[in-house]
């Protein structure tokens, strides 16, 4: 049951931390799941174009799409029961899964996991409707890339967003108002099976992995059906839903 101080915490600050949505027997099968969806990925012959490599070339994989399709084991966290009670809770009674915002796997890998820059999902998707949850398969701390957030922030609704090399849209380092807020920012420490919510418009960055292990998490997202926009930003698609079990 989700308690009334998670959905007050979710809503003042932006994101909350759900623990031990995966345990050690699931991550282990999740794991080896991923690691023949890697395999395949690093290969030229059977790479897809859901496949992204590092930007430093070589063998390591920066991100695999479209994850709830590659396997029930992925679509079945995305669909949680646990998940969905909080996903009703946070974002409404009628939420589904979007599959085609995030449903990625982000695999940081050791010393080459790239850096993420600051933005907001929003920005990017043209909404303010969208809640994502990270699933982690590792734990996260800064040295391995964590994710970071700036509490609150999605209370100010999008920002003008700036050009930005690693996400599209980006929060701009150079606008002083922006910068301030940033220095606010704050890592969010995960223990691998713990999952974090967090809205749209909260500005989020993570570092690049400057440590020996991998943090690879599932990233989903939800919204209620009556809150998807009827456009979308130029070159995207409209956003499609798929329900949550009951
Ligand atoms: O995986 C990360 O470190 C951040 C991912 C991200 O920026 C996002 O899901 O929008």
């Amino acid at each position: 049951m989700v308690r009334q101080v998670e959905i007050d915490f979710f809503r003042n600050e932006g994101y909350l931390v759900v623990g031990s949505i995966l345990d050690d027997v699931r991550i282990g099968m999740l794991k080896a799941l991923i690691d023949e969806q890697l395999e395949r990925a690093r290969s030229p012959e059977t790479r897809t174009q859901w496949d992204l490599m590092e930007e430093a070339g070589g063998q390591a994989v920066f991100r695999l799409s479209r994850v709830m399709e590659r396997h029930e084991a992925f679509q079945s966290v995305a669909t949680d029961p646990l998940v969905a009670e909080y996903v009703r809770a946070l974002v409404g009674p009628e939420a589904g899964v979007c599959v085609n915002r995030h449903n990625m796997m982000v695999v940081k890998a050791p010393y080459v996991g790239r850096q993420i820059d600051w933005h907001q999902d929003g920005a990017n998707w043209g909404t303010a409707a969208i809640v994502s949850l990270m699933v982690f398969l590792e734990d996260a701390a800064p040295e391995n890339g964590c994710l970071e957030i700036i509490p609150g922030a999605h209370r100010r609704g999008l920002w003008q967003a700036a050009a930005s090399e690693r996400v599209g849209l980006g929060l701009s380092v150079e606008d002083p108002e922006q910068a301030a807020l940033i220095r606010q920012a704050v890592p969010v420490l995960c223990r691998a099976g713990d999952g974090v919510f967090f809205h749209c418009c909260l500005p989020h960055f993570s570092e690049a992995n400057r440590s020996g292990r991998s943090r690879r998490s599932f990233t989903f997202a939800y919204i209620v059906p009556l809150d998807v926009q009827p456009t979308c930003p130029t070159g995207m698609a409209p956003v499609e839903i798929v329900p949550l079990p009951q």
